[in-house]
């Protein structure tokens, strides 16, 4: 898969904006979908999607929708600050498969790490 390919409409996280497969939402509104990671890395480990975009990832993602977007990831990263106290919030996200992109819709990855915590990345 090149950094390059084409938006798959069929993608797991459309398929999820779409509501044909189930999530565990913790945050959504016209410009943002949050939800559990199926695979946490820690507990709480948090993914946040953008909708009406077809952007792979980073690179892709159009200036313009960039900050509210972002603005929608420092809200659900303080809503689990919030909750869960951490010691510490990792803000993750990847470009291409050698970077360790798995699912090609744009989302970062939000995990509340406390003292000792361990992750596979
Ligand atoms: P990345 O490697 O950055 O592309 O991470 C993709 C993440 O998506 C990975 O942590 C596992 C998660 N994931 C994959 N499929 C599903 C799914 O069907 N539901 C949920 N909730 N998470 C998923």
């Amino acid at each position: 898969m090149t950094l390059h390919a084409a938006y798959d409409p069929d993608n797991i996280f459309a398929k999820m904006l779409r509501g044909e497969v189930p999530a565990v939402k913790v945050f959504e509104d016209d410009v943002a979908l949050a939800f559990m990671d199926i695979f946490p890395q820690v507990e709480g480990h948090t993914l946040v999607i953008p909708k009406d975009v077809e952007a792979r990832n980073l690179l892709d993602m159009p200036a313009d929708k960039l900050g509210p977007y972002m603005q929608r990831v420092q809200t659900v990263a303080q809503a689990v600050e919030k909750a869960l106290q951490p010691d510490g919030v990792r803000v993750m996200q990847f470009n291409g498969a050698p970077a360790g992109q798995t699912v090609y819709h744009l989302h970062f990855h939000i995990l509340p790490m406390v003292d000792g915590s361990e992750t596979r990345r």
